[in-house]
């Protein structure tokens, strides 16, 4: 495979940008590879600078649920942009998609749009904070919610793929607030929020962790944390950036019957535009200025063409058989690639949530953190390069998820198996 062109706009990218990259394809030197530049997309595919075409299990990290191109946000952002791209002002685009969010979404009341993913958690612990005039955040270890001060401890994502312990930048000061505990054990969590010299204002937790790979909630546990934290006064933060609209319209919330205090939301909900959102119950979202004294701003939020885009997905997604159709193909062809990796008897362990899923390298249930970082991630990166160059395009880092869109076809998938089995035989023979 050719790929002149994207190394040429590398060296470039890494005069002018810090890394050569904005996004996360930072990950990119976990794998050892440099990342491809991307030109256009459609449907499944992605198509890179060289004129190599790959199909795309990326999904531009989860908001691609739709697949790229899709015409009904394509002409929904054409529609848009005829009449403007910001006024800083409000638009009968964003009460729609408020009005959308809120039906979806069993627990939030009211919403607030932002510009990112990381905008809707800072502003969500802020808003924690100001409700219930206490100061700890408690995350899980591995647990992601966006680039925060107050997040970097003990983070997923960038920052287990690149060994990062924590940041430099952020003050101990800050550090010193938030509180990191393992998922999926319900001791530690017991004991932590009832251990009263803490002060706890708020425990924040994607219901299915994403960013440390996938991980599924062992049974009982969210529902003992919403039990405890409801008892406890502490305000329960759902971060649904990845799985709000991915495991269902209404996310992990009504996929599980589980009703938290706030939710995050971003990615899908802008259709590929960057919006974030956070809402929930009506009592706590009157706190937010102007309506109440803790403040939150963004000249862009609720921007008209990202609002346009949310709309047409949320639309698109609504249509009856959806989830279940995507949640079906996703099984069959995690049931394959179970199937290959036992043919080659390779140690992997296949955890998915409806359509976003993650192969670990190692043999090892992975429940949490810890379990997450047996997988060898040196199988990993083997796996990606070969992948990578048989023209299947995954995320750079063992502990990102694979997502399967409506545009992936019974075709791009047998491709992508047949590809797999050509990499996992490579594996098994080195
Ligand atoms: N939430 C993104 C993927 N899980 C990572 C964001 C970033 O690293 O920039």
């Amino acid at each position: 495979m050719n790929t002149d062109k994207s190394i040429s706009f590398f060296k470039r990218a890494l005069k002018s940008i810090p890394g050569g990259v904005s996004s996360p394809v930072r990950a990119c030197k976990s794998v050892g590879c440099d990342p491809v530049f991307i030109e256009r997309a459609n449907g499944s595919k992605v198509y890179d600078v060289d004129g190599n075409e790959y199909i795309d299990f990326v999904c531009s990290w989860g908001p691609m649920i739709l697949g790229h191109n899709h015409p009904a946000i394509v002409a929904a952002v054409q529609d848009a942009l005829g009449r403007g791209t910001s006024f800083g002002a409000p638009t009968p685009l964003e009460v729609e998609l408020a009005e959308l969010v809120v039906d979806a979404m069993p627990s939030v009341e009211k919403v607030r749009f932002v510009s990112s993913g990381t905008e809707a958690t800072m502003s969500a612990i802020r808003l924690a904070r100001g409700y219930t005039q206490k100061s700890k955040v408690i995350k899980f270890d591995g647990g992601y919610h966006g680039h925060a001060d107050s997040f970097l401890v003990k983070a997923g994502s960038g920052v287990i793929t690149l060994g990062i312990p924590g940041s430099p930048g952020v003050p101990e000061d800050i550090v010193k607030n938030t509180i990191s505990i393992p998922f999926n054990d319900l001791e530690i969590l017991e004991k932590t929020l009832r251990d009263e010299s803490l002060d706890i204002a708020c425990v924040i937790v994607e219901p299915v962790p994403a960013n440390m790979g996938v991980i599924l909630p062992s049974e009982g546990y969210l529902k003992k944390l919403r039990a405890l934290t409801a008892e406890l006064n502490i305000v329960l933060i759902f971060d649904e950036v990845i799985t709000g609209f991915r495991l269902s319209l209404g996310g992990a919330q009504a996929k599980f019957g589980i009703n938290p205090d706030l939710t995050c939301m971003g990615k899908i909900i802008g259709g590929g535009l960057p919006v974030g959102a956070y809402g929930g119950k009506k009592e706590i979202m009157a706190m937010i200025a102007p309506e109440g004294p803790v403040y939150q701003a963004g000249t862009l939020s609720g921007n008209p063409l990202a609002m346009a885009a949310g709309i047409a997905t949320l639309k698109t997604l609504a249509e009856p058989g959806f989830y279940d159709k995507l949640d079906q193909k996703a099984a069959a062809y995690a049931d394959e690639l179970e199937r290959l990796a036992a043919k080659y008897s390779l140690e992997t362990t296949l955890n998915r949530a409806g359509s976003v899923m993650t192969t670990f390298f190692t043999k090892n249930p992975v429940t949490d953190f810890n379990s997450a970082m047996d997988a060898d991630t040196n199988k990993f990166s083997l796996f990606y390069q070969d992948m990578l160059a048989q023209g299947i395009y995954l995320a750079p880092s063992q502990f990102e998820g694979a997502f399967i869109s409506a545009a992936h076809t019974s075709e791009d998938l047998e491709k992508a198996l047949e590809k797999t089995e050509c990499s996992f035989r490579k594996l098994a023979n080195s």
